[in-house]
């Protein structure tokens, strides 16, 4: 019953999606200012410490037993690197978003087994990094329309779960 309901909804967002001009340029804009380098590495180690639980998918990448061994753990660096770049592949597709990620949904589910909870963790912890480094420029107009895009991706990789 909640997988049919999660379903609808995933589809419910992905099939009405429409950005306008503005919000197209605000994403463009954000992104623009975002360094991955940075800015991925601190929002997958905000997962992993924040929410523990998800530790139990990276059981290769080594010690993961504390905030300071997740912060420093080359791993989760190159890993966080990894999935902000495929966040580049949404900004840059924005109307064919499901499309795009049509693979990486079925690989998180069926190869990698992650709950598709967990892309909504990621999600906020990104926003939440992004918004700290962003200080006052991310005001609530620019968190709406990014918090936008995030759902539209969520949504997409949680496609192919049903
Ligand atoms: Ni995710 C691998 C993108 C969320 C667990 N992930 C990838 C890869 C990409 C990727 C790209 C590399 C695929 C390949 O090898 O072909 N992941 C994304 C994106 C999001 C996301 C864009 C959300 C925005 N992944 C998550 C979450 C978890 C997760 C929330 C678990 C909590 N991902 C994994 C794991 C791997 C992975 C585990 C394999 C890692 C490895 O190297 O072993």
């Amino acid at each position: 019953m909640l997988g049919i309901h999660a379903c609808r909804k995933s589809e419910e967002i992905i099939t009405m999606v429409e950005w306008s001009d503005s919000e197209r340029s605000t994403i463009a804009s954000v992104w623009g200012k975002v360094n991955v380098g940075e800015i991925g590495p601190q929002a997958l180690a905000r997962v992993l410490i924040v929410y523990p639980w998800t530790q139990r998918y990276f059981g290769s990448f080594g010690d993961l037993s504390t905030a300071a061994a997740v912060l420093g753990n080359p791993k989760v660096s190159d890993h966080g690197k990894t999935v902000l770049n495929a966040l580049d592949k949404a900004v840059q597709n924005l109307d064919s978003i499901k499309a795009t990620y049509s693979e990486l949904s079925q690989l998180h589910c069926e190869k990698l087994n992650v709950d598709p909870d967990n892309f909504r963790l990621l999600a906020d912890c990104l926003t939440i990094v992004i918004a700290t480094a962003f200080g006052s420029a991310f005001n609530p107009a620019v968190q709406a329309t990014w918090q936008k895009l995030l759902s539209v991706v969520v949504a997409a990789l949680t496609s192919r779960y049903f």
